[in-house]
């Protein structure tokens, strides 16, 4: 639905109703639906999801809402058939309700809905919403913007609990405003909040995703920018996930952000990404995982303006890693740059800037990375560094700087810059500087690593330009290493 046809419907709700229509005669239609203060409010009284009222509109349900009162999926289609801002609550006596759910509820696909499932206000939600392990989503908001979810508890469900996108059907092209607080997402094996465009040049930005909880779902929080070839020049932009407890991921992230997921999509965009002050724990694998392209044949994909901060993560083998292209082969021209991460506190795995995996991914960069205050301890390697692996080639790493950080009891190396061998040729690391780190007790017994180890197992693979200044090396089973034959000693400047 256009925005213009969204207005028209405003304005006749503003001439149904002459008094309030005076009173906002002198702000206008667009003020009105800011201030979503006379829109209507559907309160649901039965846990089923059972549809046997007037759903022509808000007032027909209202007074017709059937024998049983009304059921969440009867609010919703009510509201949507309105078409204006509303308000879905739920009346006190539902507080820890179950609403078993036998297929996806109404999609929200107008402009402005408010679900509060926080019957008290206290910040935990009171209304599950139970899927009994089926294969079917529970919320969609396809296309609508100006949506907040809150105090809803998604449990069970056998696809994504959220899912928030563009659809191809109508002619929408944009999604913003959309704020999910204080929801728990549970037991889902797919993603819990899955934030995907179904088409191209679209965009989906301005999404907060603050203080939920995640528990035992297969992805936690995914940002994907395609599937496929069709689903290429999108963008994904100014997302905020902040202040959430996530928990055991099972074997996948539990923040997963990438522009792309399938064979040959191309110039999707994702920036602007803040990542602060989340507690994520019990992993197996990364709990933060972005690439610029996570699949072959997607070229000039472009990741951007990343800030990871503030956050308490423990996870093995590493707590975050950033790719220019994982599982990508022939992947070209990709980059993931300008990426902040700072005072994080992690334990049990450091820090992966993994360049580019995939045979022949070429011409793939990363850029512009600070990694400053962060306490690392108790990983395998720190925090490490490479080009290209896997098959790659002439790929480029270049300008971090890595100040400022504790490094502690990790097996592997404090930091590691690594050039791979000659299956993955002219991949450079370029311009590293490491200034005032701590780096204590790495190494022990591994029979290789220290507390800096800068190797290259083929001449191709280059570092230079390293610079490693004011930095405490203390009790590492060897304080600087290069283990390999073919590191650049004339390029390392230690002061
Ligand atoms: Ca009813
Ligand atoms: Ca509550």
């Amino acid at each position: 639905m256009g925005k213009s046809s969204f207005r028209l419907l405003n304005l006749v709700i503003l001439i149904a109703f002459p008094l309030f229509s005076s009173i906002f005669a002198s702000v206008g239609v667009v003020s009105f639906q800011n201030t979503n203060t006379d829109s209507p409010t559907l309160t649901v009284t039965n846990a089923s999801d059972d549809i046997n009222g007037d759903i022509s509109n808000a007032t027909t349900l209202l007074a017709n809402p059937g024998p049983d009162g009304i059921s969440l999926s009867e609010a919703l289609l009510a509201v949507e058939n309105t078409g204006t801002y509303a308000l879905i609550d739920f009346a006190p006596s539902l507080s820890g309700s179950v609403i078993n759910l036998t297929q996806t509820l109404p999609a929200i696909v107008r402009d402005g809905l408010t679900i509060n499932g926080d019957i008290d206000g206290n910040g935990v939600p009171d209304i599950t919403l139970e899927g009994s392990g089926k294969k079917f989503q529970a919320l969609q908001i396809q296309g609508a913007s100006h949506v907040v979810i809150e105090g809803l508890h998604f449990n069970n469900f056998g696809a994504p609990e959220i899912e928030i996108s563009t659809i191809p059907q109508q002619d929408v092209h944009l999604v913003e405003d959309v704020s999910l607080r204080h929801n728990t997402f549970t037991n889902c094996t797919s993603g819990a909040i899955d934030i995907i465009h179904h088409q191209n040049h679209a965009v989906i930005r301005n999404i907060e995703i603050i203080e939920n909880t995640f528990q035992n779902n297969h992805f936690g929080i995914k940002l994907t920018g395609g599937f496929i070839e069709s689903e290429s020049d999108n963008e994904i932009s100014n997302i905020s996930i902040l202040s959430n407890t996530l928990a055991a991921a099972g074997l996948s992230a539990d923040i997963f952000i990438t522009a792309t997921a399938g064979n040959h999509v191309s110039r999707n965009r994702i920036k602007d990404i803040l990542i602060r002050g989340n507690r994520i724990h019990d992993h197996a694998n990364p709990p933060i995982l972005i690439s610029a392209a996570n699949s072959p044949n997607s070229n000039d994909n472009v990741v951007s303006n990343i800030t990871i901060t503030e956050n308490q993560i423990d996870g093995t083998p590493v707590t975050m890693e950033l790719l220019s292209v994982g599982l990508g082969a022939n992947a070209a021209r990709n980059m993931l740059t300008k990426v902040i991460i700072t005072d994080n506190t992690l334990t049990g795995g450091g820090i992966q800037f993994s360049g580019a995996t995939g045979n022949d991914a070429h011409d793939n960069v990363i850029s512009e990375v600070l990694i400053d205050r962060n306490k690392i301890s108790k990983c395998d390697n720190g925090v490490s560094l490479y080009a290209g692996s896997g098959g790659s080639r002439n790929n480029l790493l270049e300008n971090v700087i890595l100040r400022n950080t504790l490094i502690v009891n990790c097996d592997g190396a404090g930091v590691l810059l690594h050039g791979d061998n000659g299956n993955s040729q002219n991949n450079a690391i370029k311009n590293v500087t490491i200034t005032n780190l701590t780096l204590v007790m790495n190494g022990i017994n591994s029979g290789w690593a220290g507390g800096i180890n800068i190797n290259s197992l083929d001449p191709s693979n280059t570092i230079t330009g390293v610079t490693v200044a004011n930095t405490i090396l203390w009790d590492n089973d060897g304080e600087m290493r290069s283990k390999a034959l073919w590191c650049q000693p004339a390029s390392l400047i230690v002061s």
